[in-house]
C-alpha cells in the first residue's frame, strides 16, 4: 500500500487537518508530504503535487484524489472495516449532511475566524454574520449529539468523519475564545482530547514556535 497525503501548514490549513484526521481514522500507515503555504515557492510546489493547486490531496496507487470531502469518502469506501461514517443509515445521512454544510457553508466563520491553532485571543468584536454561523454550529452539534451521541463523546457517539470535519471549527472556538453553551464547550474539549487532533495541534504549535 502506498498512500501519500499532501498537506499545508498544520497551524493554518483547516482542510488539510480534516483529511489527515479522516486518514488517521483508517489506522493505515501513510506518508505525509507538507507544503508551507503563503511562501514565494508555495504555488510551484502546490501545482507539482495537486491538480487544483490546493491541499489536501491524497496520492493513491491509481492517481490523485483531491478535496477533503472526496478524500474522506474515498477512505471510507476503501477501508469499510474502519467505519469512518456512523453505522446507522439515517445517522450516516445526517453526518453527510453536516459535513456537506461545513464544506460549502459557514463562510463568515471561516473568513473572520480563520484557523490559527496557536492563537489564544478573542476578536475585538464578533461580526454578526460570524456569530450567526457559530449559533448554527452549536445547534447542529447539539442535534447530532442528542440524536446519536449516546455511545460516546463525539458527534455521532463514536468518532467519525463528521468530527474530522468539525475539528477545525472546534479549534477556532477555542483559539478565538468563543463563548459557548456547555454542551458545545464539552464537544470542543472532546476534540482537544482526541489523540490524532492533539498530535496535529502540537505539531502546528511547533511550526510557528508557540
Ligand atoms: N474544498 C477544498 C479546499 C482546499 C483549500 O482551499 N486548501 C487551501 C489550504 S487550507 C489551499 O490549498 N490554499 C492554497 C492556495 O489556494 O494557493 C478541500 O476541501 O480540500
Amino acid at each position: 500500500m502506498s498512500l501519500k497525503l499532501v498537506i499545508g501548514d498544520k497551524n493554518y490549513s483547516s482542510w488539510s487537518l480534516r483529511a489527515a484526521l479522516a486518514m488517521d481514522l483508517t489506522g493505515v500507515p501513510y506518508e505525509e508530504i507538507g507544503i508551507r503555504l503563503y511562501q514565494p515557492d508555495s504555488r510551484r510546489q502546490l501545482m507539482a503535487h495537486a491538480p487544483t493547486g490546493k491541499v489536501p490531496v491524497l496520492h493513491t496507487e491509481e492517481g490523485p484524489v483531491w478535496d477533503s470531502l472526496a478524500i474522506a469518502e474515498y477512505l471510507a469506501e476503501r477501508f469499510p472495516e474502519a467505519h469512518l461514517w456512523p453505522r446507522g443509515q439515517y445517522a450516516r445521512a445526517l453526518a453527510r449532511s453536516v459535513c456537506a454544510e461545513m464544506h460549502s457553508g459557514f463562510m463568515a466563520l471561516r473568513s473572520h475566524l480563520s484557523m490559527d491553532l496557536a492563537r489564544d485571543q478573542a476578536l475585538a468584536e464578533m461580526p454578526a454574520e460570524a456569530q450567526a454561523d457559530i449559533d448554527r454550529v452549536c445547534r447542529l452539534w447539539a442535534d447530532c449529539r442528542q440524536r446519536f451521541g449516546q455511545d460516546g463523546p463525539y458527534l455521532f457517539g463514536h468518532v467519525s468523519i463528521a468530527d474530522a470535519f468539525f475539528a477545525p471549527v472546534a479549534a477556532r472556538m477555542r483559539s478565538y475564545r468563543v463563548a459557548l453553551p456547555d454542551e458545545a464547550a464539552a464537544y470542543v474539549e472532546t476534540i482537544y482530547q482526541w489523540p490524532a487532533f492533539q498530535r496535529w495541534y502540537q505539531a502546528g504549535l511547533r511550526e510557528v514556535g508557540a
